[in-house]
């Protein structure tokens, strides 16, 4: 059964029983890259709430609770809002995003997101003057997630942008991947997907998104502030710390590829960082 679906990618799609997401239109923004088989993309996670290995969260994340589920925006705005998320998702209509997804640790995948604009979810609320960025945190659910329980990571897992990478129209609210709701795994019901940036900029199963003033403290960065940095664009001569981010391993291929300056996305986001030193700022 294993093999069969290695083999034939719609076998796998046919064994899935997960809830469909209706309207899809087909980006402008989606590469035309074929996307990494599924049973990569929903088994070789990093959700560290639920433990560090690659094989933890698909095991462990069916004890997620999705519902019933929101999203508070507050910090810097004339007036927070909490949206639950069954109106989180008729905010705009779903697109077919098909992504690269460059993780810091130098693998990589093509992935079928579902999602649209996070700017149609920030225009919700009306940010004050002097926002300047928007924070996103994490929910923590210690009784279903082992990690959360052996703290180890300070947890809730946070995430930051700056207002104008946040309103960029590439960045995505994510509600699904290959055609269906997010699996709990990959960070259910509404997470995060900047694909320009390393893939722990991409934050799953949001329940907060705050605007503030000043840079806001993220998870990787505080911890270890010169290997993780709050840009995290993907750049192929900004080596980390203890490896060459020049190459990486597209999962399931064998030979690695070069990587891209901001993951292919320089077209698209370059402008973003017109005069930012970007070896200073990584
Ligand atoms: N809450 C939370 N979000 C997270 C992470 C995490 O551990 N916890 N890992 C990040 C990292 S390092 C990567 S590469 C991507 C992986 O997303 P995927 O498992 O859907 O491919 O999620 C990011 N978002
Ligand atoms: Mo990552």
């Amino acid at each position: 059964m294993r093999l069969a679906g290695a083999a034939v990618a719609g076998l796998a799609l046919d064994a899935r029983a997960a809830e469909k997401l209706a309207i899809q239109v087909r980006s402008a923004y989606s590469t035309e890259e074929t996307p990494t088989p599924y049973r990569h993309v929903t088994g070789y996670n990093n959700f560290q709430e639920f433990g560090p290995y690659k094989e933890d969260p698909a095991e462990l994340a069916h004890g997620l609770r999705t519902r019933p589920w929101s999203v508070i925006i507050d910090g810097l705005v004339q007036k927070p809002k909490t949206l639950a998320i069954e109106d989180i998702l008729k905010l705009a209509p779903i697109e077919d995003r098909t992504y690269r997804l460059r993780c810091v640790e130098g693998w990589s995948m093509v992935v079928p997101w579902l999602g649209f604009p996070l700017s149609a979810l920030l225009r919700q609320v009306e940010p004050l003057g002097n926002a300047k960025f928007v924070e996103f945190t994490s929910v923590t659910q210690p009784d279903v997630m082992p990690g959360v329980r052996r703290h180890t990571l300070p947890w809730p897992y946070r995430e930051g942008l700056r207002l104008d990478e946040a309103m960029h129209p590439l960045t995505l609210a994510c509600v699904g991947l290959y055609g269906e709701v997010l699996p709990n795994q990959n960070g259910a019901p509404f997470r995060l997907v900047v694909p320009w940036k390393y893939g722990f900029k991409s934050a799953k199963s949001i329940v907060r998104i705050r605007y503030t003033e000043t840079e806001p403290l993220t998870t990787w960065n505080a911890l270890q502030p010169d290997e993780y940095g709050f840009y995290a664009n993907v750049n192929p001569d900004v080596s980390h710390p203890r490896w060459s981010q020049a190459r990486e391993r597209r999962l399931g291929e064998f030979f690695k590829r070069p990587t891209q300056l901001f993951n292919g996305y320089a077209d698209q986001v370059g402008q973003l960082y017109a005069g930012l030193d970007l070896r200073k700022h990584y």
